[in-house]
């Protein structure tokens, strides 16, 4: 276990089960554990980046795959009307898992400003 092993590096490693929606050789998306909407899909890279805060120039290629996996996964999972990315990061920004992740949330209108 490193510094950086985080309970989505066990779920990238499939030593614990999630209902994964999408995976390809640089990503993984699966269903939110504490679903806060109708939908909640995390995308999530599979290098350990800690944080938004934390990526580097060279990331910039991933960062954009992964939102292009939002798209994918939001459209294949109907929520046509839209929906919310949001990215937690840091104390302030609300992260608890220090795994960069990316929120799909969908299903019911949301509310502006965000708590
Ligand atoms: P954040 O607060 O932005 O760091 O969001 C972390 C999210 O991760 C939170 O919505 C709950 C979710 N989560 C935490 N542990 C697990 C888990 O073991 N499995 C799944 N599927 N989701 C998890």
């Amino acid at each position: 276990m490193t510094t950086q092993d985080t309970i989505f590096s066990k779920i990238i490693r499939k030593e614990i089960p999630a209902d994964i929606v999408y995976e390809d050789e640089l990503a993984l998306a699966f269903r939110d554990i504490h679903p806060q909407a109708p939908v909640h899909i995390l995308v999530i890279p599979k290098k350990p980046i800690p944080k938004l805060a934390d990526a580097e120039p060279e990331d910039h290629k991933i960062l954009g795959h992964l939102l292009m996996i939002v798209k994918r996964v939001a459209q294949e999972a109907g929520l046509d009307n839209g929906y919310r990315v949001v990215i937690n990061t840091g104390e302030d920004g609300g992260q608890t898992v220090y795994h960069l992740h990316l929120h799909i949330l969908g299903g019911r209108q949301m509310a502006w400003p965000p708590g």
